[in-house]
């Protein structure tokens, strides 16, 4: 069959709303795109345990301490379960890792900001993991089957962890000044950054038009990003505290809330490394994988005498 015939059955399918599975045919370029964007998401899952780890020792209770605890770990299991999802596209963990450590694999702007109250723990539970579904629910719905599968535990999951991070911003705001005072700079620090996760604009986004026409982006990074917008405003205001937006207004007209202009100068300097925390980010998720050489080396060592074991019997 000629690779145009392929392309076409290729794209019916896909427009047929059939999955793609692994063993099926595709273009290299999509095979790039998703594992691009599937081990990036991985990594994002993987580096974003680190902001959060920074607080599991001074959680305010230990009830608090448990959900945080659970919480990271549920992080690592997503980050495992995408990385599976894009092994199949034939790159290897290691090849992933690699990428991820020398810095030529992008991981979430999000997690290169620093967590320095206990308040930060709601904002991101909140914020964070809020705009983490808005993005990710359509994902259940993407093309390629290994990937949408592993969405649907992963938004499940994320779906708790939404809840427990406004739970823990209700607390505080409605507890005393002071509290209500941490909550409130937790948001302030949270918003833009919450909002510049969904990627650039529509008609900065490169890679937005192929992805959706192969439907592994089922909604742009704007809509995503109004989306989210409209609905954390009503959430704020339960709360009593202030989106910090001056320009944030409800628009009859178009149905959805106005916003300020993103600071798209901060977002690209954090893309490209130069955040507050990519550095502090990088070195932790080297020096982890350098100290645990020994671990997969006893893993390996094990699993080679297990199955001499097995061959002899
Ligand atoms: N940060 O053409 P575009 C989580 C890059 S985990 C860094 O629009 P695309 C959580 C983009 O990669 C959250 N880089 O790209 C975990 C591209 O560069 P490359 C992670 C960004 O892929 C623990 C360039 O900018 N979620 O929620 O069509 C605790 C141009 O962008 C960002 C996912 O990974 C960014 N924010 O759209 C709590 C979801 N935005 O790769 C929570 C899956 C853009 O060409 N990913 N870039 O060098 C996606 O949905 C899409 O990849 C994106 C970007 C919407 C993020």
């Amino acid at each position: 069959m000629s690779n145009e015939t392929l392309e076409l059955a290729f794209q019916k399918k896909i427009d047929d709303e059939l999955k793609i599975e692994p063993k099926d045919w595709m273009p290299e370029k999509y095979r790039q795109t998703l594992i691009r964007q599937i081990s990036q998401h991985a990594h994002s899952e993987i580096v974003g345990m680190l902001p959060e780890g920074n607080w599991i020792t001074r959680a305010p209770s230990l009830r608090r301490k448990a959900v945080l605890l659970a919480k990271v770990q549920d992080e690592a299991g997503h980050g495992l379960y995408l990385y599976s999802a894009a092994e199949t596209l034939g790159i290897t963990r290691d090849q992933m890792l690699d990428q991820l450590h020398d810095g030529t694999a992008k991981y979430s702007s999000i997690f290169n900001y620093p967590t320095l109250s206990w308040a930060d723990m709601g904002a991101i539970g909140w914020l964070v993991d809020g705009a983490a579904i808005m993005n990710q629910v359509p994902l259940c719905r993407c093309s390629y089957g290994p990937y949408s599968r592993a969405m649907i535990r992963v938004c499940k999951e994320e779906s708790f962890h939404q809840r427990q991070g406004y739970e823990i911003m209700l607390t505080l705001a409605k507890g005393s000044a002071a509290q209500k005072k941490m909550a409130q700079d937790a948001l302030n620090r949270f918003w833009w950054p919450s909002i510049m996760m969904f990627g650039p604009n529509d008609d900065a986004s490169p890679n937005s038009k192929l992805s959706m026409a192969w439907k592994i982006k089922r909604f742009s990074n704007d809509d995503l990003r109004q989306k989210f917008i409209d609905v954390t405003v009503e959430q704020a205001n339960i709360l009593g505290l202030t989106i910090p937006d001056p320009d944030l207004k409800w628009n009859e007209e178009r149905g959805h809330y106005d916003f300020g202009e993103i600071n798209w100068d901060e977002f690209w300097n954090v893309v490209k490394g130069n955040g507050p925390c990519n550095r502090q980010r990088l070195e932790a998720r080297k020096n982890a994988w350098e100290k645990g050489a020994w671990v997969r080396e006893a893993a390996l060592a094990h699993a080679q005498k297990k199955a001499a074991k097995q061959s002899v019997a």
